[in-house]
C-alpha cells in the first residue's frame, strides 16, 4: 500500500502527538517498479532474466536477486509499521549507537518473515543450495565487539516484540577489518563490505539533515529583547539517511536502522570556490566525506581522536534532527507532548554529546527557555554503561569542542554550572566534591567527561549485568549514586534466540521444535521444559548426535580457514572474543602450555590412557595499536604451531587460532562447542554476551564470577558450570600485596610453563619477542592477575576433562544449560527496557 499524498495530508490535519511522523517517514520508502504481491520466485527469476548472466557470477547474482526480492516483499509491510506507529499514540525509542554489528542479513530476513522454504523453491531451478547463497553475503561489520553485536541482537528483540524502535547509526564505508594471519602475526585488512553494493539499504535523500562544524557564536539580542546566542561561519556537512529494514520475528513488524552518511553539501566551502580556489574547495570536500569512512577499530578506549569526536557528533546531531524535524512537521513548535512520545537510549557515552546537542536545537533552533528544554533532555535521555574499566571512559580535550564544536561546549558549561549548584547543596562546603563531579576534569589540559555529561542528564543510567551494575554505583559511579539513587539500575544483557539459536543451529533447532514446539522461538522461557528429558535416553542419544553433526561441519571450517584438523571425537574447548589482556587469552594459553607438557610427560611415560583429548581453538581481533593483545595473537599461533606438528601430541591435543573471527564465524562456532571460556579476571568484563551464545547452544562453561557468568551459574547450578578463580572483592583485596613470584613457586605447573617460555621453547627464531608477556605475568602490578588464578583454572580444567570423560552425564549437562537460558534471550532484557525505562 503507498501512501498518497491526500491519504497523508488527511492523517497530519489531525495533528496528534505522533501521528504524521511516522506516516511522513513511510513515505521515503518508495513504490519499487515491481508488483508487490510478486513471488519470491517470480521475482527472483525477473532479476536473474534482466542481469547480463555472466556464469562466473551466477551464484552473486542469485545473492543480490534473492535478497533484493525479500526486501521487496518487506516493504509494503515497511510502511505499513511506520503508518501504524504514527496512527497510534507509541512511544518512539530512539537507540543511539556508534555500532551495529549486524552480520549477514539473508538467514534471519528469511526465519523472521518465514520465507525459508519458498526461498529454497525459488532457487530449485538454479540448482544452487540456499546455504551457499547465504555463505556469499558480506558480513556487515559495523560494530567492534560486544557493544555492537548487543544493539543488533536488540534490534531484533525490538521488532519481534512489536516496539516501535528506530536504529540509528553510521554508514561505515569500511567496517571492523578483516584480519589475516601471516608468520603468525595479526595483518589487518581494510573492510570494503558495500563493494559489490548493499542490497538492503535504501538511499532516503529527502531526510537529508546538515550538521555544523568549527565557526564561531555570537550573542544577539531579538525584537522581544531576549538574548540569544548563533554559531557562524560554520563548515556544514550533509548527512544522507540509509534505511535498512528490521523484520519482526513472524508478526508483520518491518522497524528502520537508519545509518547516516557524510556527504559535502553542494555550497561546501562556496567562499573558496568564490575565490577562485576551486581544486582546494573540492579536495576540502573530502574532509566532509571523510567523516563516515571507518568505523574505529577499538573495543575499549583510543582517547582524543578528533575524527572519532567528529563522527561521534556527526550521529548525534543527525539524529536528533531527524526526529525534530519529524515532530515538527506533526506538531509544529509545540514541544509540550515530546518528552511523553519519545526517548532516547545511548550506547554507552560514544554518542553523549547528543545530551548538548538537543539542548542546543531546543535552545537555539526552537528559541525555548533553558528550562524547559532541560526538562525535555532530562525526561529522554537514558544511558547505557558498558565498562568499569576507568581508563576506558571516554574524556575529550576542551581545547577540541572549542574548535569543533563551540556552541556544544558552551552548552556543556552552563549545564556544567547549574549541576554544580546542586552538587554543592547536596554536599555543602565540600569543594574536592566539586572537582571530582565536575563534568569539567580541570588541569594542565582540561578535559570533558562524556560519563558525567550522560549522568547528569540522563533520568535513567543502567550497567549490563548485576555484578557490573552494583560496581558501578558502589565504585565508578558511587557519588552519582548517593545524589540521585532513582536514575540507576540493572538491565543484564542478553541475545537473540532467533539469530542464536534457530537461526545458527538448525539440528538443534529441529530437535527443540519436535520435543518442545515452535514456542521456544518467542518466550526462550519455553527451554526449561528441556529439564523433563534429562533422562530421557532418545534425547540424550539425539542431543550427542546434532552435537557431532555441528562439530563436524566445524571442523570442515577450522580445516579450511587454519589448515588444522580437529576431530569431532575431541572434546572442543573454544575462546573466541576481541583480543584483551582483561579477557585473558594468556590464562588459557598458559594452561595449553602445561596440557602440552602433560602430554609429553604421558606419552614418555606411557601413560596417556588417563589424557582427555581435546581441540583448543581461539580467535578474535586485536586493537591494530595494541602491542600486548597482537603478540598474544603471535604467541597463540606459535604455539599451535609447536603442538599440531608433534605426531606424539596431535592425538591428544590441537591447537587452533582461526584468522578474522566475526559474527557469520560465530554462528558455526557456537553450536559445535562443547567447552566455553569465558575466563576475564573478576570485576572486569561488565557482561560478556558470548557466554551467552555457547549456553543457549549446549555448551558448558569454564568461567570466573565475572559479568552474567554470575547469573548463568545462578540459573544453571554450580553442578552444571566450571566455576574458578578469585571474585572481585578478593581481586581488588589482593592488589596491594600481589606477588606473581611466589605464586609460580608455589605452582609447579605453572612454574614447568613459565620456565618453557623463558628458554624461548616458542619462539626460536625470533628470540625475545614474548618478553613482554613473560615480564607481565611477573609484575607485581600485573592488573590482570593471571598467575593468582592459574592453579584454580588448572584444577577446574581438571574437573573438565573428567567430566567429558561420562558422555552421558556430560550430556545431560549440556541440556540443563540449553534449557537455563531462557533468562538471556535479549527478549527478557527488552522487556526490561520497555517496562523500566522506556514505558513503551
Ligand atoms: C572508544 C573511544 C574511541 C574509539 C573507540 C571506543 C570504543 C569502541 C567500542 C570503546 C568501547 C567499545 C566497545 C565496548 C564493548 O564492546 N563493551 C562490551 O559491551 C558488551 C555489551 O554490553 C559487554 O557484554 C562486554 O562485557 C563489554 O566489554
Amino acid at each position: 500500500m503507498s501512501i498518497s499524498p491526500t491519504k497523508r495530508d488527511k492523517v497530519s490535519k489531525k495533528a496528534s502527538p505522533n501521528k504524521a511522523r511516522k506516516v511522513q517517514q513511510g513515505d521515503q520508502i518508495q513504490q519499487q517498479d515491481c508488483p508487490p504481491c510478486d513471488s519470491l520466485s517470480a521475482s527472483l527469476a525477473r532479476y536473474m532474466n534482466n542481469g547480463l548472466g555472466q556464469q562466473e557470477h551466477v551464484k552473486h547474482d542469485l545473492f543480490h536477486g534473492l535478497a533484493s526480492s525479500v526486501k521487496h516483499q518487506m516493504l509494503s509491510a515497511w510502511r505499513e509499521t511506520r503508518n501504524k506507529d504514527s496512527q497510534y499514540q507509541t512511544k518512539q525509542v530512539a537507540y543511539l549507537s556508534l555500532e551495529f554489528l549486524m552480520g549477514r542479513a539473508l538467514g534471519n530476513a528469511l526465519l523472521n518473515l518465514e520465507l525459508t522454504d519458498e526461498s529454497r523453491e525459488a532457487l530449485n531451478q538454479y540448482a544452487v543450495d540456499l546455504e551457499a547463497l547465504e555463505g556469499l553475503e558480506h558480513d556487515a561489520g559495523l560494530g567492534n565487539g560486544g557493544l555492537g553485536r548487543l544493539a543488533a541482537c536488540f534490534l531484533d528483540s525490538c521488532a519481534s516484540m512489536d516496539l516501535a524502535v528506530t536504529g540509528y547509526g553510521i554508514r561505515y564505508e569500511y567496517g571492523m577489518f578483516a584480519q589475516k594471519i601471516v608468520d603468525g602475526y595479526q595483518i589487518e585488512r581494510p573492510d570494503r563490505w558495500l563493494k559489490d553494493g548493499n542490497p538492503w539499504e535504501v538511499r532516503v535523500p529527502n531526510h537529508n539533515v546538515t550538521v555544523p562544524f568549527f565557526g564561531h557564536t555570537e550573542s544577539y539580542v531579538d525584537k522581544a529583547g531576549r538574548r540569544h546566542m548563533t554559531w557562524l561561519n560554520t563548515q556544514d556537512v550533509k548527512a544522507v539517511a540509509y534505511d535498512m529494514p528490521v523484520p519482526g520475528y513472524r508478526n508483520g513488524r518491518i522497524n528502520t536502522l537508519r545509518l547516516w552518511k557524510s556527504e559535502a553539501t553542494d555550497d561546501f566551502d562556496l567562499a573558496e570556490f568564490n575565490q577562485g580556489d576551486y581544486t582546494e574547495a573540492v579536495a576540502r570536500k573530502n574532509l566532509a566525506e571523510q567523516i563516515t569512512m571507518v568505523l574505529y577499530p577499538n573495543d575499549a578506549s583510543e582517547n582524543g581522536k578528533e575524527l572519532r569526536l567528529r563522527q561521534q557528533y556527526f550521529l548525534s546531531s543527525a539524529s536528533l534532527q531527524d526526529l525534530l524535524n519529524n515532530w515538527v512537521k506533526q506538531n509544529g513548535h509545540d514541544f509540550s507532548g515530546f518528552a511523553n512520545a519519545n526517548v532516547m537510549q545511548l550506547n554507552d557515552t560514544h554518542p553523549s554529546v547528543a545530551v548538548p546537542e538537543l539542548m542546543r536545537l531546543l535552545v537555539d533552533h526552537y528559541a525555548m527557555e533553558w528550562e524547559q528544554a532541560w526538562e525535555i533532555t532530562t525526561s529522554t535521555m537514558a544511558y547505557t554503561n558498558h565498562t568499569l574499566l576507568p581508563e576506558a571512559l571516554e574524556r575529550w580535550p576542551v581545547r577540541m569542542f572549542e574548535q569543533m564544536l563551540p556552541r556544544v561546549l558552551e552548552i556543556i558549561y552552563e549545564i556544567n554550572a547549574r549541576y554544580l549548584d546542586d552538587v554543592a547543596h547536596h554536599w555543602p562546603g565540600d569543594s574536592d566534591m566539586l572537582n571530582k563531579m565536575s563534568i569539567i576534569e580541570e588541569g594542565h589540559e582540561p578535559h570533558v567527561r562524556m560519563a558525567y555529561l550522560a549522568i547528569v542528564a540522563s533520568f535513567s543510567v543502567n550497567g549490563v549485568a548485576g555484578l557490573h551494575t552494583q560496581l558501578l554505583t558502589s565504585g565508578l559511579f558511587k557519588s552519582f549514586y548517593e545524589l540521585w539513587p532513582e536514575k540507576f539500575n540493572n538491565r543484564t544483557n542478553g541475545v537473540t534466540p532467533r539469530r542464536w539459536l534457530a537461526h545458527c543451529n538448525p539440528r538443534l533447532a529441529a530437535l527443540l521444535n519436535k520435543r518442545l514446539g515452535l514456542e521456544w522461538i518467542r518466550d526462550l522461557q519455553h527451554l526449561q521444559a528441556l529439564n523433563a528429558f534429562t533422562e530421557d535416553k532418545e534425547m540424550i542419544e539425539e542431543w550427542q548426535q546434532v552435537k557431532l553433526a555441528n562439530k563436524r561441519e566445524l571442523s570442515l571450517m577450522i580445516a579450511r580457514e587454519c589448515g588444522v584438523e580437529f576431530s569431532p571425537e575431541m572434546m572442543f574447548d573454544v575462546q573466541v572474543k576481541r583480543i584483551h589482556e582483561y579477557k585473558r587469552q594468556l590464562l588459557n594459553i598458559l594452561h595449553v602450555i602445561h596440557l602440552y607438557q602433560k602430554t609429553l610427560t604421558a606419552v614418555s611415560e606411557n601413560k596417556t590412557q588417563d589424557l582427555q583429548p581435546r581441540c583448543v581453538l581461539i580467535g578474535g581481533k586485536a586493537a591494530p595499536g595494541y602491542m600486548m593483545a597482537k603478540l598474544l595473537i603471535k604467541l597463540a599461533n606459535n604455539l599451535a604451531h609447536m603442538i599440531n606438528s608433534d605426531p606424539d601430541v596431535v592425538p591428544y591435543l590441537r591447537v587452533a587460532f582461526l584468522p578474522n573471527y566475526n559474527v557469520s564465524a560465530m554462528e558455526k562456532i557456537c553450536p559445535a562447542t562443547d567447552l566455553s571460556q569465558q575466563i576475564s579476571t573478576a570485576g572486569k568484563e561488565a557482561s560478556g554476551t558470548g557466554n551467552m551464545k555457547f549456553m543457549m547452544n549446549g555448551a558448558l562453561t569454564i568461567g570466573t564470577l565475572d559479568g552474567a557468568n554470575v547469573e548463568m551459574l545462578e540459573e544453571v547450578g554450580e553442578e552444571n558450570f566450571f566455576q574458578f578463580g578469585l571474585n572481585a572483592d578478593e581481586v581488588s583485596a589482593l592488589k596491594p600485596n600481589y606477588q606473581p613470584a611466589q605464586l609460580i613457586k608455589d605452582s609447579p605447573a605453572l612454574a614447568d610453563v613459565m620456565t618453557l617460555m623463558e628458554s624461548g621453547y616458542f619462539n626460536l627464531q625470533e628470540p625475545g619477542i614474548f618478553d613482554p608477556i613473560i615480564a607481565s605475568i611477573k609484575s607485581p602490578n600485573d592488573p590482570w592477575m593471571t598467575a593468582a588464578d592459574f592453579e584454580s583454572y588448572r584444577l577446574a580444567q581438571v574437573r573438565v576433562a573428567d567430566a567429558y570423560k561420562d558422555r552421558k552425564s556430560w550430556t545431560q549437562m549440556s541440556i540443563r544449560n540449553t534449557a537455563c537460558s531462557g533468562r538471556f534471550s535479549s527478549d527478557v532484557t527488552i522487556a526490561g527496557y520497555r517496562d523500566d525505562i522506556w514505558r513503551a
